[in-house]
């Protein structure tokens, strides 16, 4: 049983602005949740929302609710030998996934495994690639990409809009004709969109995330028949069942499962599972997660059906400092999956409070 909820708004800069299709940010506020069993064991959990509600439709705000008002009552209410029997929610994905994080955390440390284990995660290193925004300039953009080369990841995924897209993409296939190489609309493009998507068939892409918005799965199978390039579906799996339906239609080759985005990871390893039984390759996506989301990212990602190099990049290519004592850290483009118990990780409590903006506690 917890006996204390404890909810805490932080805010940290990035080191590098960061612009999708939607909006830009400088800074992110995330919600770390902390449960604390009548034994005194802990665990953590972030809630990474974005601000605001243009990837999905959670803001911190609208988490910061949900939490405080349903989530939190709740969990401590609720008798659960395991995180899959937490009670739920309908919606209100990226507040759970912070709780159900926090149960994993909790449940893996009582029994001195870590999270990766408690997963059934076989890796013992995950490779990383680097997500990088939209730039104002084509050479700015070849020098974040030269930048993430050089220390070795594996991947680079690029942000496109409407407006920025067969240019800069071109630009960067010419520079690494090698490159794994591919490109994250965040469902920026009209339902119907081909020929900028024909263009970009022929950069030899890895896949195309997200061209269109969430719900118009339609219109991404439509568009898997007339390109080679594998479609990947990003904000469209919110639910196991949305993933079911994607795979039915053929409405996506790959999938980028988050553990924000799925309510956690009780949810992601259910959709992980029936992934496998299709033969979808997976990779695990990010959202600028605090050292405590990255740490389950990483778990996540040590599971058998990530065949594909994930959003973990290391600390240092989001945070000047991140929350946890030990940065995560990217060598050689792989990220060492902790064997410590729980997260791996511990929380840096001084630099937490002095960077919170607001905190509750629950008992
Ligand atoms: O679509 O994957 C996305 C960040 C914020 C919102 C949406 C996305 C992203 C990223 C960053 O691509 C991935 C990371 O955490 O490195
Ligand atoms: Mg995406």
């Amino acid at each position: 049983m917890i006996e204390r909820v404890e909810l805490r708004r932080v805010r940290l800069p990035l080191v590098h602005r960061f612009q999708t299709s939607s909006h830009a940010k400088r800074e992110l506020e995330h919600i770390l949740v902390t449960l604390i069993d009548t034994d005194g064991a802990t665990g953590w959990g972030e809630i990474a929302s974005p601000s605001g509600p243009f990837y999905c439709a959670e803001t911190v705000e609208s988490c910061w609710a949900v939490a405080r008002d349903h989530l939190a009552p709740m969990i401590l209410k609720a008798a659960w030998e395991h995180p899959s029997e937490l009670p739920v929610v309908r919606g209100n994905y990226f507040a759970r996934a912070g709780f159900d994080m926090a149960a994993w955390d909790l449940w893996a440390r009582v029994r001195g495994v870590p999270l990766a284990t408690a997963l059934g995660g076989e890796r013992v290193k995950v490779e990383a690639g680097v997500s990088l925004g939209i730039e104002p300039t084509i050479d700015d953009l070849l020098e974040q990409v030269g930048l993430r080369v050089a220390e070795g990841y594996r991947r680079v995924k690029l942000k496109i809009a409407p407006g920025w897209d067969v240019e800069p993409v071109t630009a960067v296939r010419e520079r690494y004709p090698d490159l794994l190489l591919h490109v994250d609309a965040n469902g920026a493009y009209p339902s119907g969109e081909m020929s900028v998507f024909g263009e970009l068939d022929q950069r030899g892409l890895s896949m195309i995330e997200q061209p269109y918005a969430p719900r118009d799965l339609l219109a991404h199978a439509a568009l898997q028949d007339r390109i080679t390039t594998p479609i990947c579906l990003d904000e469209s799996i919110e639910e196991v069942g949305d993933l079911a339906t994607a795979l039915h239609l053929g409405a996506a080759r790959i999938v980028n499962l988050k553990v924000s985005r799925m309510g956690g990871l009780t949810s992601a390893l259910q959709a992980h599972d029936l992934a496998v039984r299709h033969g979808i390759p997976l990779w695990c996506g990010g959202m600028h997660e605090f050292g405590v989301g990255r740490a389950a990212n990483v778990a996540l990602s040590s599971l058998p059906g990530f065949t594909l190099p994930s959003d973990v990049s290391g600390s240092a290519k989001y945070y000047a400092r991140d929350v946890t004592t030990e940065p995560i850290v990217c060598h050689g483009g792989l990220v060492d999956v902790p064997t410590k118990p729980g997260l791996g990780f511990d929380v840096d409590l001084d630099f937490v409070t002095a960077h919170t903006t607001r905190a509750q506690n629950f008992s």
